[in-house]
Parts: structure tokens; sequence; C-alpha cells
């Protein structure tokens, strides 16, 4: 067919896959990802930046409102800037769970049995942030935590699929990262300790919740 464009297109036409084989496909891709736990506890051992940057490249292929693309990660190993992060988050957190009033936020996180002290800031040999640019040369973004959290999404698959651990970590406020990482009219969005899980690590013993409360079909 001839459409008349505006502005460049290209032909899409990715080779389509037999049925059966979409499906197994589909089957292994959950399997992979069914693996995958939020970790609290890392190894130090190093990590590739290679690692970082190929999760970075997988993050940047995201759906984004506008092809706005209105995401930027910010990745440290460097150990003095790690312990100012932990100093200032664990600050923020011990005024979550010790001086603000949140009876019910509290109750719900009982079960992950997490507390203020967040070793894992210094101990996991990479922290990476992800930023939301609301704005980007003066101009507005749309759906601009839609696209960076779809990002997020794409930057922790990967990660899980190179066998790394990761922790979508959201200090309360975290607006300190903005300062320390010189990242001037961005918003953290989210903290990623990065690293492989430690031989001690524990997870919550958690359960998916059923696929019929997750998917409802409407005919
Ligand atoms: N930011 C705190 C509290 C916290 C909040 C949620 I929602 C969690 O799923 C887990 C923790 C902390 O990191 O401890």
């Amino acid at each position: 067919m001839a459409r008349a464009h505006q502005h460049p297109f290209l032909p899409f036409t990715p080779p389509r896959l037999p049925i059966e084989e979409g499906l197994q496909r589909g089957h292994r891709f959950h399997e992979l990802l069914d693996a995958r736990r939020s970790v609290r506890w890392f190894s130090p051992d190093p990590v590739p930046t290679e690692a970082i940057e190929l999760a970075v490249k997988a993050a940047n292929t995201a759906p984004s409102g506008a092809h706005q693309q209105p995401w930027r990660f910010v990745a440290t190993q460097n150990p003095e800037l790690k312990s100012r992060i932990r100093a200032a988050a664990e600050e923020e957190e011990h005024r979550f769970y010790h001086e603000r009033d949140l009876p019910e936020w509290h109750a719900a996180l009982a079960h992950l049995e997490t507390d203020a002290t967040k070793e894992f800031l210094e101990i996991a040999p990479w922290l990476v942030v992800a930023f939301a640019q609301k704005q980007q040369n003066g101009r507005k973004t749309y759906y601009t935590n839609e696209s960076v959290g779809i990002a997020c999404g794409f930057f922790i698959a990967a990660l899980h699929s190179m066998g790394l651990a990761t922790l979508t970590h959201t200090p309360n406020p975290m607006a300190f990262l903005t300062d320390m990482l010189g990242r001037d009219g961005e918003r953290p969005y989210i903290l990623f300790p990065i690293g492989y899980p430690a031989d001690d690590c524990e997870v919550p013993d958690l359960t998916r919740k059923p696929l019929h409360e997750a998917l409802t079909f409407v005919d």
C-alpha cells in the first residue's frame, strides 16, 4: 500500500513466527522472568561495566510518549559516592520508619522485614539511578512516568537475563540524588543497587498472584 507521509517511515516486516514456536518462546520468557526476585543481600563481587551498558541499551529500546525517551540512567561504582548515597538514604529512611506517622504503610511492608539500614547501597558493586526528564530543552515531555517506568522494566529484565540481581529501591523522599549525581532538572525515579546475590541471600516467601486475578477477558 502506498501511503503518503510527511515524515520518514520505513517498512517494518519482521519474520512471522510459527504459532507453536511463539508460544514456546512465551513459556521460556515467562520462566526466565518468574525466576527473578528483588534482592537486598548482594555479593561485593565486581560486575563488568559492559553489563550495565547492555542493561541500559535494553532500557533505551522502551516505547515512550512521543518517542521523547525521557530517561537518564546514572551509574556509579565509586565507593565514596556510594557511601554518601547510603548515608543520605538512611537518613530519609530513618524518618520514614521512625518519625513519620504512616501506620498503614508500615503495616503493608511488615512482611518484607525492611528497615532503615541500607547496607546494600555500599555492598552492591554498582548503583544506577534512573532519572525522569519532565522537560527536555525547555519542552514538556509527555507520559513521563509511564515511559520511564517501562524503561526501568526493560532494564530490570535485562539485568536478570544476565544473571544479575537488583532492587527497585525508592528512598522516600529521594530528591538528594538529584544534587549528589548532578542531574539538575531531572527527578530521581528509582535507585537500583546491582550485583550478584550474596551466597547467603534470602528473599521473602512470596507468590505471584494467580493469572485469573491479573487477567480478565471480556467478550
Ligand atoms: N523506602 C523504604 C520503604 C519501602 C517501601 C515500599 I512501597 C517497599 O516495597 C519496600 C520498602 C525502604 O526502602 O525500606
